[in-house]
């Protein structure tokens, strides 16, 4: 039975995601910037011949809805596809804000085409990576990525693409960890919700442009300055933007707000650094990588955890 198995790192977004033009193709209303992190990595397990789907998520059956994205995915790759047998092992907490399905259908992709003898371009892996949870179009490549809006209406055009490689920058993402459990609105339904009823959506939709072209300009010339102005300043309006949904869609916590003023107290001492914020309560914060220790303690005041994470490489199969 042909079986294959693939790694991959989860990313953060540096510009944010959040909403879509198309809800059956997964195509985003904005472009996004971010980077892939290690050692923090899913690794996914396709045996292409089965006596029946399974999903195996951590060492126990996966959910009905987790099996439904999954096998759509493996559609993907063959239509005519045989049952498949999917297990599939994260190193970090799922559903905790830490983009766990960014890794988790990056790796899958990547798994399936190889286990199917499918011979696919990494922009193409992106794309059915995309279908499955939009960050993780991302997380086929390693280093820092940009997930292209696209124009076509087939989605073709709408996939990740590296702007730096992995050894580009030598920067640390700190996470920092107060809340790890699962979060109480999922990304897809704080997604739709805001773009359907907040009226701030329209100027977050306006606004990312600028964003993701600043970011961009800021990674290639390697000014953590003016990333961490882009970085703050899309997180907060993308979370302006789903904190006036009705009913809002609200991630904060108190411990966010601690985090966020310890970053600004750093920064005010002359230690370069920046925060930004997902669909959870969690913080990450980046930094010069001779910092990292330094933030990282200063961070733990206030924290539970947090994990000190590099730059990390593209999905990739096991050998
Ligand atoms: C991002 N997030 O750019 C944004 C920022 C969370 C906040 O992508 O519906 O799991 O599967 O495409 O990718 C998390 O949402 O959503 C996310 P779907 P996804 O990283």
């Amino acid at each position: 039975m042909p079986v294959a198995t693939a790694i991959a790192h989860p990313n953060i977004a540096l510009c944010k995601y959040w909403g879509k033009r198309d809800l059956a193709l997964n195509l985003p209303s904005v472009g996004s910037l971010s980077l892939t992190l290690a050692p923090f990595s899913t690794t996914t397990t396709v045996e292409w011949g089965a006596e029946r789907d399974e999903l195996v998520l951590n060492g126990q059956p996966g959910t009905a809805e987790e099996a439904r994205k999954v096998f759509a995915v493996c559609d993907l790759v063959d239509s005519w596809r045989p049952r498949v047998r999917v297990t599939t092992q994260n190193d970090f907490p799922t559903a905790a804000g830490l983009a766990s399905s960014s890794s988790a259908f990056a790796a899958l992709v990547l798994a399936a085409c190889a286990a199917a003898g499918e011979k696919r371009t990494l922009e193409q892996l992106s794309v059915m990576a995309r279908r499955g949870s939009g960050s993780a179009a991302r997380s086929i490549f390693g280093g820092w990525a940009e997930w292209a809006l696209g124009e076509r209406s087939d989605g073709m055009d709408s996939h990740a693409f590296e702007i730096a490689p992995v050894d580009h920058w030598d920067v640390r993402m700190l996470v920092v960890i107060f809340d790890a459990g699962p979060k109480g609105v999922s990304s897809r339904a704080g997604m739709l919700r805001t773009q359907e009823t907040s009226p701030y959506y329209s100027a977050w939709v306006a606004s990312a442009p600028r964003d993701l072209a600043e970011g961009r300009r800021a990674v290639k010339e390697r000014d953590l300055n003016a990333l961490g102005r882009v970085m703050e300043r899309s997180a907060l309006r993308m979370h302006a933007s789903m904190m006036a949904a009705d009913p809002p869609v609200l991630y904060w916590k108190s411990g966010s707000v601690w985090a966020q003023e310890c970053v600004r107290g750093l920064r005010d001492q002359g230690v370069p650094c920046a925060w930004t914020m997902d669909a959870g309560p969690n913080v990450k914060v980046l930094v010069n990588a001779a910092d990292a220790q330094t933030v990282a303690d200063r961070l733990r005041c206030v924290a539970d955890e947090v994990h000190i994470l590099e730059p990390g490489g593209p999905a990739r199969l096991v050998p």
